[in-house]
């Protein structure tokens, strides 16, 4: 029987490379994320190229009952679901703590914190069921360190830390692993999102050196999915070899 994961964020990114990846090693797929037309073009490119079974959900991770539909759909096999990749998130905005905008404190924390703790309250009670699952969490470097003018994602990324440990210690006696892997500075839609479309000011984030790319990203998290059942990672950082900590890039 084909195993199952179940992707947030998929329109775009590491998402959407880690649905590929899944279905290109066999995995049938659930992708879900709010621009439900790209949803639609991938999983039409996934049936074609892996022969792989796509079941697209559009839907806004913020939105408790949003989400909590979404799941109840879910029927029979597609209930299923071996692996989860909370990974819907994003960064809006740069700006010193006393300059913030209350908005983006509001996106960043409903989508990163309470968007990931939704659809994990509505998943992981399917594995515990049948005593077997893998939840990998999208941290981030900036869950490990805190950046100048970052406070507030810093914050939500870091709250994905403790939350990746806490669910680790509850899930461990259901079977279930949990994973959190934390990218450094990867070229995807995240900057033009933090910079609200500014696309030259998106751009200047990743020149003079290489970032990591979503597929980099979707390679560790295949990996970590990949394992036998007895290994976990449970913590894994991946940056670009020219960055070294959150505010150390070596440009050329
Ligand atoms: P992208 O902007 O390319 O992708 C973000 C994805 O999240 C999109 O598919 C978007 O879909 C989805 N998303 C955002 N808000 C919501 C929402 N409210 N409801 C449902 N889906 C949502 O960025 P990345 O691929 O880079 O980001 C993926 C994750 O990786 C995030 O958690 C980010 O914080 C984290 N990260 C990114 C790094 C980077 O440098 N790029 C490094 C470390 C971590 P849609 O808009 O269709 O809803
Ligand atoms: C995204 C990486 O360093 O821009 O989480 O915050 S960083």
């Amino acid at each position: 029987m084909k195993k199952l994961v179940y992707i947030t964020g998929a329109s775009s990114g590491f998402g959407k490379a880690i649905a590929e990846k899944f279905a290109a090693e066999g995995f049938d797929i659930i992708i879900t994320g709010r621009r439900k037309d790209l949803l639609e073009k991938l999983a039409e490119k996934l049936r074609k190229r892996s022969k792989t079974e796509v079941l697209v959900q559009g839907y806004d991770v913020r939105r408790l009952n949003e989400v909590e539909k979404a799941v109840s759909e879910l029927k029979g096999k597609w209930r299923k679901i071996d692996v989860l990749v909370n990974n819907a998130g994003l960064a809006v905005g740069l700006n010193p703590i006393h300059e913030g905008v209350v908005d983006d404190w509001e996106r960043m924390i409903d989508t990163n914190v309470k968007g990931l703790l939704y659809v994990s309250r509505n998943i992981v009670p399917l594995m515990v069921t049948r005593k077997k699952g893998h939840v990998i969490n999208i941290g981030s470097v900036a869950g490990k360190e805190a950046y100048p003018n970052g406070a507030v994602y810093c914050g939500s990324k870091f709250a994905v830390d403790a939350i990746s440990k806490g669910m680790r210690i509850d899930l461990v006696a259901h079977g279930i692993k949990v994973t959190q892997v934390c990218p450094g500075a990867a070229v995807t839609e995240f900057s033009l999102v933090r910079f609200k479309g500014d696309r030259e000011r998106a751009e200047k984030v990743y020149t003079g050196f290489a970032p990591l790319r979503a597929e980099d990203v979707a390679e560790v998290v295949y990996f970590a999915a990949s394992l036998p059942g007895h290994v976990n990672i449970n913590d894994l950082v991946l940056m670009p070899t020219a960055q070294a900590s959150a505010t150390v890039i070596h440009r050329k």
